[in-house]
């Protein structure tokens, strides 16, 4: 492990929050903590917020808090997404009629530098689709026919490469130079939960730096009427030594547990969950106080486990079912421990009204 911030203590430092101090002093802690870190004097900060600290942080703690969090308010207009709208936001593209009497769908892409905040105080210099990462959600029905407009607006070589079928030339592992364009087509296929990302060597690195977004293909005949949630377990890899110091669903640590995600008690809930995360051989997905069908990587419509964990690989999905027959907050987080202490926690909120 590199020397700076580890990604044992990177939130210990940013993160001793909920709590610590009143804002003020909150900040100047976090930002003192992160420069601790970085010259390696950490524990001498870590007591001296312990010894200082008092008051709470800014936006409030579930009600039954754990010690987890990071200190001050996330810049939404900083971050690499904002995390409630990229649950929800799907890209149908721009639908047209295609020959034969199927729907064309044309969506644009293109690859941006970007520096985020992927939290309070930390800058990632990221490259994204877009503008963001993950990228936006891409989304047809099986048959449709695909149509992707690729810029590379950065100055490195970048591409996508898309999971599903097509034809060699649209595989996306030729580079795409600085400033230049490509444009994949393709048919839809087969339904189910995808991925794409860039596909340029060194790959751990263009995927981690942000290249990467999830593409739903629906079934013909759709699926149930449901309250449909994304979610992206990532990671970020701060200090380059190619160990992640932040963990999270949908790029923002411990955000969902201080802005819980809200459903309806009995509603059914999709959720498709994928893993990008690079680094790690696994991520986990642990649902509290209730299971989960399991539908891997939504190619059929049967499920196959009744959980309340799933275990994926680097780009393995699943698609997640279930609802909840009571109110109230319930946890969902990696079952890595080390993950949850890096950023992987979060909470629904079961409400019984149409505050949703
Ligand atoms: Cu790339």
């Amino acid at each position: 492990m590199g020397g700076g911030v580890s990604r044992r203590n990177l939130f210990r430092t940013t993160a001793l929050g909920i709590a610590g101090a009143a804002a003020g002093a909150l900040a100047r802690t976090t930002r003192s903590l992160v420069e601790a870190a970085r010259s390696g004097t950490a524990d001498h900060a870590l007591h001296a917020a312990a010894t200082h600290g008092g008051g709470p942080a800014a936006g409030p703690p579930p009600a039954h808090a754990t010690d987890l969090g990071v200190v001050g308010a996330f810049d939404l207009g900083r971050a690499p997404v904002d995390p409630m709208r990229y649950l929800t936001h799907f890209d149908w593209g721009r639908p047209s009629r295609a020959p034969g009497g199927r729907t064309l769908r044309e969506y644009r892409i293109i690859t941006q530098n970007r520096d985020v905040e992927v939290a309070p105080g930390v800058v990632f210099p990221a490259w994204t689709f877009n503008g963001q990462v993950p990228g936006p959600t891409l989304r047809a029905r099986a048959g449709d026919r695909v149509r992707v407009h690729f810029s590379n607006g950065t100055l490195h070589p970048h591409n996508i490469h898309f999971h599903g079928f097509h034809p060699a030339e649209m595989d996306g592992v030729e580079p795409i130079p600085a400033g230049r364009s490509f444009v994949y087509e393709f048919d839809a296929e087969p339904f189910g939960l995808h991925l794409y990302h860039c596909h340029v060597q060194p790959l751990k690195r263009h995927i981690h730096k942000g290249l990467y977004g999830t593409f739903i293909i629906d079934p013909p005949e759709g699926r149930p009427p449901a309250r449909e949630l994304v979610m992206m377990m990532n990671a970020f890899d701060t200090n380059f030594d190619g160990e992640n110091e932040i963990y999270a669903v949908n790029s923002l640590p411990f955000y969902y547990m201080r802005h819980p995600i809200r459903v309806r008690r009995n509603e059914l809930v999709r959720v498709y969950l994928m893993n990008i995360t690079e680094f790690d051989p696994i991520n986990s997905f642990h649902l509290h106080a209730n299971f989960f069908h399991v539908y891997r990587t939504g190619t059929r419509l049967t499920t196959t486990e009744f959980t309340d964990v799933i275990t994926l690989g680097q780009a393995e999905r699943a698609v997640l079912e279930f609802r909840y027959p009571r109110t109230g907050r319930f946890m969902f987080h990696a079952h890595q421990s080390e993950f949850v202490e890096l950023g992987w926690m979060s909470f629904f909120e079961v409400v019984d009204d149409g505050a949703v």
